[in-house]
């Protein structure tokens, strides 16, 4: 079969940044790929451990240039070889970091479609200058991603986690998965066995199943143990990668403003269990300012009603 062996024969070449799948935009129209055989369980063309270099400098038209023909607007793929295993909605909370934004666009679309996953990038903004809310970012992400298609499975990444290994597959498990399980700012070891901060994975049963992130952890820290918590309390385990594949590069900056530590977060996680019923994805309120669609992204701004003050 021609078209077979023109892709084997893409498949086998080394550029850096092409994917397994052949420059086709696949017709938005049509259904995702009904027909086709179902992605290997394996993907084939997976590099392993990625060169990451963040001291250039790269604007979003470059990695545009660099990425931008294999994607549909808004930040979406698909295989056109096969059909994806999962539909994957990769969420990222934002505020003021368009550099890291850049960076962690040009690494990541390329691995991603080495992944073979149907999937989108929603980059979710926090509008306005109040307390940071990651979590209840992460909270509207979902949200906002379910209305636009049937996304199964839900990637909360930090803007600055890179991995620097493709096998790190950004797709859910019979049970929440941990990602960036060896960062190089923590010496590339796990801090402590129930960290769930950084790049996460769950399928959409999983997160109802604990009504999501907690609404209200305004400021750094504690919100990524609250969720750890909640999976605990509905008997789910984590599951991670070895501390091999689970390498990531953290772009180094200092603390963004109206992100201190929320001085209430060690009080706030010995209520998880009282709390988690009634904050989180029920509970949910914010308005959207805008959604725009860039063909490396979904960027949606929100209001998130921060407290004032
Ligand atoms: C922990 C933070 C996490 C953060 C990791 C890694 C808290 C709760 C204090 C009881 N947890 O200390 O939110 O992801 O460090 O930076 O601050």
């Amino acid at each position: 079969d021609r078209k077979l062996f023109f892709i084997s024969a893409l498949n086998r070449e080394t550029k850096p940044e092409e994917s397994a799948e052949p420059t086709v935009r696949p017709n938005p129209t049509e259904s995702p790929g009904r027909s086709l055989d179902p992605c290997p369980d394996v993907p084939p063309n997976l590099r392993g451990v990625l060169h990451v270099e963040f001291r250039t400098n790269r604007t979003l038209q470059d990695v545009r240039n660099h990425v931008g023909p294999l994607l549909q607007l808004g930040g979406r793929y698909r295989p056109t070889s096969c059909r994806a295993k999962q539909k994957v909605a990769v969420i990222v909370p934002f505020r003021n970091r368009s550099q890291h934004l850049n960076h962690w666009l040009y690494y990541l679309h390329p691995v991603l479609m080495r992944q073979q996953l149907d999937y989108g990038v929603y980059v979710i903004n926090q509008d306005g200058d109040g307390a940071f809310n990651r979590a209840k970012l992460m909270n509207i992400g979902f949200n906002e991603s379910l209305k636009e298609y049937d996304y199964d499975c839900f990637v909360f990444s930090d803007v600055d986690l890179v991995p620097l290994d493709d096998r790190n597959l950004y797709r859910c498990s019979d049970h929440p998965r941990h990602l960036s399980v060896a960062v190089d700012k923590f010496n590339f070891i796990l801090p402590y066995a129930t960290i769930f901060g950084g790049v996460t994975a769950l399928s959409k049963q999983q997160f109802l199943k604990v009504n999501g992130f907690s609404n209200t952890f305004w400021g750094w820290g504690g919100e990524d143990d609250d969720l750890s918590q909640r999976l605990s309390y509905r008997g789910m385990f984590i599951s991670r990668p070895d501390s091999v594949t689970g390498r990531y590069k953290m772009i180094k900056h200092g603390r963004d403003s109206h992100n201190d530590p929320n001085p209430n977060r060690e009080q706030k996680l010995t209520e998880t269990y009282l709390n988690m019923d009634t904050d989180g994805i029920n509970s949910l309120s914010y308005t959207v300012r805008e959604i725009r669609k860039d063909l490396l992204y979904t960027f949606v701004t929100v209001d998130v009603q921060a407290p004032a003050g």
